[in-house]
């Protein structure tokens, strides 16, 4: 199965998704499966991606989330999908791991390691050419806001 990911889910494919997810091999009655179905749940969405890429997704739910996926934030991470602007800004929130509001050195290093697996031009970039780019009020720091917008920009760049 693979779908145009350019557009939000309807309702009917929701349900088939709350389905899948519920059919995973470590689904518990919580409504949570382990980060190790998550190969699992990439296959079942008809996303196709990189094994790389799986391991990037895998290994940043181990890392920030405790190796644990609810249905509730799959669910999020799959209606924003179609979404380049509201998918940065769930990137950036969740990066931002101390919630200070801003992207830390360490943050961004977390950051750019799953964003440059999506796109390889990405990779190599320091946190300072970051905060240059990125830093639209010049206050020295890159705000959640900020870290969006730049997300945004790139991933948009790279879709032309
Ligand atoms: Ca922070
Ligand atoms: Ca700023």
């Amino acid at each position: 199965m693979s779908r145009d990911f350019s557009k939000p889910y309807t309702q009917e494919e929701l349900e088939g998704l709350k389905t899948m997810f519920r059919d995973l091999p470590t689904y518990k009655p919580g409504g949570w499966v382990k980060a190790s179905d998550i190969p699992a749940i990439i296959q079942g969405m008809g996303y196709t991606r990189t094994p790389e890429q799986v391991g990037a997704y895998q290994a940043h739910w181990e890392d920030h989330y405790g190796g644990v996926v609810t249905l509730e934030a799959f669910l999020e991470s799959a209606s924003v999908l179609h979404d380049t602007a509201e998918y940065a800004k769930d990137y950036a929130l969740r990066f931002d791991k101390n919630g200070d509001g801003q992207i830390s050195a360490e943050e961004f290093k977390a950051l750019i390691n799953v964003i440059s697996k999506h796109d390889p031009k990405l990779e190599g970039i320091t946190f300072e050419h970051f905060v240059e780019e990125a830093d639209l009020d010049h206050d020295g720091q890159v705000s959640i806001h900020e870290c969006a917008e730049w997300i945004r920009a790139k991933c948009e760049a790279a879709q032309t």
